[in-house]
């Protein structure tokens, strides 16, 4: 890796990367988010884009929606289809300002 500076794009790319292993990380499958690690990422990194998530009923629904090869985890994959849809829809917001 050469020493040049990262552009605002890769640092993006990179906090995804740390974020989700931050989360990932512990509960047996380090590379993938169980409910419990999901719903704490969710209300940690993204309570402002998504409100609070007190309900675990919302929590296991979100959850079902990302899992999409149905293994009860949401892995990288998956979670990037998330933050992908959100990102999609803020620029929805932004120009409708
Ligand atoms: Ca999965």
């Amino acid at each position: 890796m050469s020493a040049k500076e990262s552009t605002q794009l890769e640092e993006c790319m990179t906090g995804l990367i740390t974020v989700f292993h931050n989360y990932a990380q512990g509960g047996g499958d380090n590379n993938s988010l169980n409910k419990s690690e999901l719903k704490k990422l969710l209300n940690c990194e993204l309570y402002n884009f998504m409100g609070k998530q007190n309900d675990d009923a919302k929590v296991s629904e979100i959850m079902k929606e990302l899992d999409e090869n149905g293994d009860g985890k949401v892995d990288f994959q998956e979670f990037v289809t998330l933050i992908g849809a959100l990102t999609f829809l803020c620029n929805e917001c932004f120009q409708d300002m």
